[in-house]
């Protein structure tokens, strides 16, 4: 039997491999990295391979599902759009926009179609109850990112194969393969660096695998990140190692920050972090004197109560030690495509702004267009005018996702109507009335329109589909094209490819002025995300400029490429990165100056007997990925860590089952003791307790695990971003007898 081999990009992670699949006779046969890729060399995990589990699991929807008396049916496509239209018509009647909420997932950032078309649908819907997992996840990064740099894309990664130094805070991408960090094989790229005689230094309240192949560990009390990194600028200022360089200039803030800093000696915060003062001033000498070093953050750093301040002062410690923007240090990749930070008027902008409206029952601000996912259930729950009635969600799992998921499951049965796009009926999507499965992402193509402009070296590559969709299958982008009708009143009988067209057309007259018909001419062979691709890589930094740069980039030449094109290392980009309006990097904007206020009142908070954190592990993906045999088998994952000296003193055995209760709920575990956790924390994953009725999800029901979302409280935010607090919550561990 001949095997054809094909090449893509797993679209699973933020890592963005190259994979080798072997076809033979319409199926999968195998699946590994892909050497010749340029970008990720090869590298790949377990998820990656269990693409072809994914791609034949019986369980993946492959129908519309209307509910009809409590139960499931398969529809048509016809069928099922009619459905949503009869529904939501009366309610946007009756009740206006803001009745509909939108819940974006995860998947919403790595699916090509779900990236450019999930913008659309969002203005279609034309709602101020819009959602995200950004709120469960990385929202303080962007707002960050907006302050300093004026876009919420402009994210500086470690330039990690030319640093001498790097230090990684609330990270492990040993599990989790990078995130804001397209980086596949961190582990080889650290290896790399300590083999140059660099130094790795990881922060973290679990001695994690990345932890375990660093130089030093420092265990941190959670959610106290900002207290280190605040005791690491005051020894910047205090030991005058400041070192801005070429980007003087350009920063604006250096003396606001110098004042607001006194309180947070590293004496003062030393207590509060659980790292010694001592050793807060070495942190900060080494990385004043290392050649080329860099300070990076991540999902630890985001999902606290100082979350912003957090993700800030990573960013003020790399500008003022003159590691931002610098070869081996902090860097900004340039996207071919796709990326705010590459369009408009180079070097100053409009800047942003947060709080144009706040949401109806808590007041929280409004950040980037979005409300805070924790929340969506008191929306949904509290009448009045602009109560949320009708939800739609977009691969998004908040049941077990979001903190508090039983209230958030609960709600979800008082809406008037709920439509998900998603691949499997599962936890959340059982409370729809209406479910659009989404193709495999092996009959999909692909393009990392994120993380392009997170990788850890400049890079294009482009995914055809390896199988051709199946008739009776819609792909995403198209399934939200039709949606965006219903919402315009267009009609769900509404021809997407001239809808797509239209779109087009205005969108290119918008773009490109008198070039619009160029352009339209130019890619008229083109539809769907494709069209767009083409469009964006053409007139993009690297583009060939419709004609003007014959050499440049094109979705052709892309295609010709299935190993990818190397854009090179990452380059400085300051000033031309920079769309503040003061064309500066406005490093101590008033809201995070006063902000900082709120832990120089908590400097003397005592520690809780013990709190849980999260934990990542490689053959686990958030929520939804316990269904596949080949990750799924081994040993159970869902277990809760626990140091042995505090397992001792509250009678609990290695193997047995501990219950874990917080403020908002109680879970059950398995408990595995280990001296890699901190005294006074334990962790449990996020992402289980697959037991929910009415869910199909043959195996993963077999071994559901807990909920550590139960545990959570969501009342508990970050006040600037609006993200939810998921890490430090005390917790109370007796034995199950
Ligand atoms: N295998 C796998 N890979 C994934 C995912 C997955 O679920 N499984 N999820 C993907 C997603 S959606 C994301 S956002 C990324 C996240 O990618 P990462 O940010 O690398 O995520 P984690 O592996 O959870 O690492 C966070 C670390 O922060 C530590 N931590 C907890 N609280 C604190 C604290 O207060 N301070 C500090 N300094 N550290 C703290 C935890 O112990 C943990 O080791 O991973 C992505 N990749
Ligand atoms: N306590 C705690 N909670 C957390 C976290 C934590 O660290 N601790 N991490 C948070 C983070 S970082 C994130 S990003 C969120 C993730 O939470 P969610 O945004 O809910 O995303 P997932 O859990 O990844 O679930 C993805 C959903 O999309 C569906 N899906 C999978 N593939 C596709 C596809 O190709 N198309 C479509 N349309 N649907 C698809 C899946 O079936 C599932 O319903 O969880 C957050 N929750
Ligand atoms: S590391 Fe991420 S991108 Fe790479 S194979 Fe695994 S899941 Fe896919
Ligand atoms: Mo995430």
């Amino acid at each position: 039997m001949t095997e054809t081999i094909y090449h893509r990009i797993c679209p699973l992670c933020e890592a963005c491999c190259g994979l080798e699949l072997k076809v033979s006779d319409g199926k999968v046969v195998s699946i590994r990295g892909h050497e010749a890729d340029v970008f990720s060399a090869g590298y790949i995990c377990p998820k990656g391979v269990a693409l072809k589990d994914l791609h034949e699991d019986p369980d993946r929807l492959r129908t519309p599902l209307i509910k009809r008396d409590g139960k499931f049916a398969p529809a048509t496509w016809d069928e099922a759009f009619d459905e949503i239209e009869q529904r939501l018509t009366p309610i946007l009647a009756a009740h206006g926009r803001d009745a509909i909420a939108l819940s974006l997932g995860n998947p919403g950032a790595h699916k090509m179609g779900l990236l450019l078309y999930g913008p659309k649908l969002r203005k279609a819907i034309g709602s101020r109850n819009m959602f995200s997992a950004s709120t469960l996840d990385q929202m303080p990064r962007h707002v960050v990112s907006g302050l300093l740099y004026g876009n919420l894309m402009t994210v500086p990664v470690p330039d990690v194969n030319r640093t001498d130094y790097l230090l990684m805070l609330g990270a492990n991408p040993l599990a989790s393969n990078g995130s804001m960090w397209t980086v596949p094989d961190f582990r080889g790229k650290a290896k790399a660096l300590r083999a140059r005689g660099g130094k790795f230094v990881v922060i973290d309240p679990r001695r994690t695998e990345t932890a375990a192949m660093a130089d030093e560990h420092h265990f941190i009390r959670p959610g106290a990140d900002v207290f280190l990194l605040a005791g690491m600028v005051h020894t910047l200022f205090d030991e005058k190692l400041l070192r801005l360089g070429r980007l003087e200039p350009l920063v604006d803030g250096v003396d606001a920050i110098r004042a607001a800093i006194v309180p947070f000696t590293p004496e003062a915060v030393a207590q509060r972090c659980g790292i010694s003062a001592p050793d807060i001033r070495r942190l900060a000498r080494e990385f004043a004197a290392a050649p080329r070093a860099a300070i990076y953050g991540r999902i630890g750093t985001c999902t606290q109560e100082y979350g912003t301040l957090a993700t800030w002062l990573i960013d003020v410690l790399n500008v003022l030690g003159g590691r931002l923007d610098e070869a081996g240090g902090s860097m900004f990749p340039k996207a071919p495509a796709f990326a705010v930070n590459t369009m408009g008027a180079a070097g100053r902008g409009r800047g942003v702004t947060f709080g144009r409206h706040k949401s109806r029952v808590s007041s929280a601000p409004e950040v980037f267009g979005e409300f805070p996912i924790n929340c969506l259930a008191e929306e949904i729950e509290t009448p009045g005018p602009g109560q949320v009635r009708a939800l739609v969600t977009i691969g998004s799992n908040p049941v077990l996702s979001t903190p508090n998921g039983p209230r958030i499951a609960a709600a979800f049965d008082k809406l008037e109507f709920m439509v998900c796009m998603d691949i499997y009926l599962n936890e959340t999507t059982r409370h729809a009335d209406v479910i659009l499965p989404a193709p495999s992402p092996l009959e999909d193509s692909h393009y990392d329109v994120a993380f392009a402009q997170l990788s850890w070296r400049n890079q294009a590559r482009f995914s055809p589909p390896t199988f051709k969709i199946p008739a009776g299958q819609m792909p995403e982008w198209a399934t939200l094209l039709k949606l965006c009708a219903i919402f315009e009143g267009k009609g769900a009988r509404v021809d997407v490819d001239a809808l797509d067209e239209e779109q087009f057309r205005s969108e290119a007259a918008k773009l490109f002025g008198d070039q619009a018909n160029a352009v339209i001419a130019a890619t008229a062979h083109l539809k769907g995300p494709m069209r767009l691709l083409d469009a964006g890589l053409r007139a993009g930094p690297y583009g060939d400029g419709f004609g003007r740069n014959p050499a440049g980039l094109n979705l052709a030449k892309l295609q010709a490429a299935p190993e990818g094109i190397d854009l090179g290392e990452l380059a400085p980009r300051v000033p031309e990165i920079l769309r503040t309006s003061s064309g500066k990097i406005e490093m101590a904007t008033p809201l995070l100056l006063a902000d900082l206020q709120r832990p120089a009142r908590d400097l003397a908070q005592p520690a809780p007997a013990m709190v849980i954190i999260g934990r990542r592990e490689v053959r686990s993906n958030n929520s939804w990925m316990h269904n596949l045999p080949l990750l799924a088998k081994g040993p159970e994952r869902c277990t809760l860590l626990v140091h042995p000296d505090d397992a001792k003193e509250r009678r609990l055995e290695e193997g047995a089952m501990a219950r874990i209760t917080s403020r908002s709920g109680s879970v059950e575990a398995r408990v595995q003791l280990t001296a890699d956790m901190m005294r006074g924390v334990v962790s449990l994953p996020h992402g289980w307790g697959h037991k929910l009725p009415g869910a199909k999800l043959s195996l993963a029901e077999q071994r559901p695990g807990a909920n550590l979302n139960e545990l959570i409280d969501e009342n508990w935010r970050d006040p600037l971003s609006g993200n939810a607090v998921l890490g430090g919550v005390p917790v109370d561990l007796t034995p199950v007898v």
